[in-house]
C-alpha cells in the first residue's frame, strides 16, 4: 500500500506546492534529482510506480521495473484506457498497442494486438526473441500464443456497455484528459544509471479498427537514449506521431534543455503546426535526463504525472500550453 505519509502532490513540474504534508526534509519546494527514479503518466502512474519501485529500490534493472510497473494498469479492468477493460474500437474489439525500450537501444513493439492482457510483455519478447522491432495484429497474437501467453476476453461488461451507448450516435470525438488517465508511459533510471521505458494503451476509444496510435511507435510514444534521457507521450497519438514526439523531446535534452523545457518545446511545436486542432486535442510528454532531473508538460490543463525516487513519491500537475 502507498504510505500517505510519503505522498505529496505538486502543482507544477519540479516546483512543488505541498498539498499533503511530507514529514521528511525532502521536497521542500525543489526538485529532488538522482537515481533510481521512475516517472509515469497520469494518476494511475502512482500504483504503477510503486510496482516499479520495488525493483528499482532493490538494485533491479530499469527495464524490469518499467515492465512490472505498466503491467499494473494493464491488468486492472477498472482502467478503461489500457489493457484488460480497455474501451474497444468502433467494431467492439479491444486492440492494444505497446512498446518497450532498453538502455542498449533495443526495442520491441506490438500493435493492434487482441486478447492478451499484457501486451508490454509480448513487446519485450519481440525485442528479446526476434530479429524484428514491431509485430502487428494476427502476427503479434500468433507470436504471443506460441510463446505461452493466454488468450483472454478483454472486453468487460462495462466497456461493452459504454461501446453500445456510443453506437447510438457513433460520433468519434476523443475526450481530452479522459477520466484523468489515458495511456501509461513509464520511464525509469536504475541505480546503475541506466534508462528504460515502456508505453501501453488500448488507444483512443472507438477508433477505426486497425488504427495504431503513437504508443507502440518507437520515437513517437516512447524514446530512450541511454546517453541523454528518456521520454514518453500520452494524448492524441496522431499528433505525437506527426511530430516524432518522444524522440524530439530526447533530442531537445541533447541540445541542453531541461526535461520540462524539452517537453514544452515539443508541445509548443504541436500547437504551432496544428493551431486549428489545439482546442480539441491533448498531447503531453514526460521526460527524465541522465542527471535524474524530470518533468512533464501538456498542451492542455489537466495532465498529471507520477514520480517516485529515494525521497518518496508525488503526483504533479504539469504546466500547460492552454486551458
Ligand atoms: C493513442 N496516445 O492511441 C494514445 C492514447 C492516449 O489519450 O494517450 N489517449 O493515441
Amino acid at each position: 500500500m502507498l504510505s500517505r505519509r510519503k505522498f505529496i502532490t505538486q502543482t507544477s513540474a519540479g516546483a512543488a506546492a505541498l498539498a499533503i504534508p511530507f514529514d521528511s526534509n525532502s521536497f521542500s519546494g525543489k526538485m529532488i534529482t538522482g537515481k533510481p527514479l521512475v516517472l509515469s503518466t497520469w494518476n494511475f502512474g502512482v500504483a504503477a510506480n510503486e510496482a516499479a519501485w520495488k525493483i528499482l529500490s532493490t538494485g533491479g534493472r530499469a527495464l524490469d521495473a518499467v515492465e512490472a510497473g505498466v503491467k499494473v494498469p494493464e491488468a486492472d479492468p477498472k482502467v478503461t484506457s489500457v489493457g484488460l477493460g480497455g474501451l474497444p474500437d468502433r467494431d467492439g474489439l479491444v486492440t492494444l498497442d505497446s512498446c518497450i525500450m532498453d538502455e542498449n537501444g533495443q526495442a520491441g513493439s506490438v500493435c493492434c494486438l487482441e486478447h492478451i492482457v499484457h501486451p508490454v510483455s509480448v513487446a519485450r519478447m519481440v525485442m528479446e526473441k526476434t530479429p524484428h522491432v514491431i509485430l502487428v495484429g494476427e502476427g503479434a497474437l500468433k507470436f504471443a500464443l506460441d510463446n505461452g501467453f493466454k488468450k483472454e476476453n478483454l472486453l468487460t461488461p462495462e466497456s461493452e456497455a459504454a461501446w453500445k451507448e456510443w453506437l447510438k450516435t457513433s460520433k468519434y470525438a476523443p475526450v481530452i484528459n479522459f477520466e484523468n488517465h489515458d495511456t501509461i508511459g513509464m520511464i525509469a533510471m536504475d541505480a546503475n544509471g541506466n534508462l528504460s521505458g515502456a508505453c501501453t494503451t488500448s488507444g483512443l476509444a472507438y477508433k477505426m479498427h486497425g488504427r495504431v496510435g503513437d504508443s507502440p511507435i518507437i520515437g513517437a510514444g516512447l524514446f530512450v537514449d541511454n546517453e541523454i534521457g528518456a521520454a514518453t507521450a500520452t494524448g492524441h497519438g496522431e499528433f505525437v506521431i506527426k511530430t516524432a514526439g518522444s524522440a524530439m523531446v530526447v533530442e531537445m535534452m541533447r541540445q541542453g534543455k531541461s526535461p520540462v523545457e524539452a517537453c514544452k518545446e515539443v508541445v509548443n511545436r504541436v500547437a504551432k503546426k496544428y493551431p486549428e486542432k489545439v482546442k480539441d486535442i491533448q498531447v503531453a510528454f514526460i521526460a527524465i535526463n541522465k542527471a535524474g532531473e524530470y518533468g512533464g508538460y501538456g498542451l492542455h490543463k489537466g495532465f498529471n504525472y507520477a514520480h517516485y525516487n529515494t525521497q518518496g513519491f508525488a503526483l504533479t500537475d504539469a504546466s500547460y500550453f492552454t486551458e
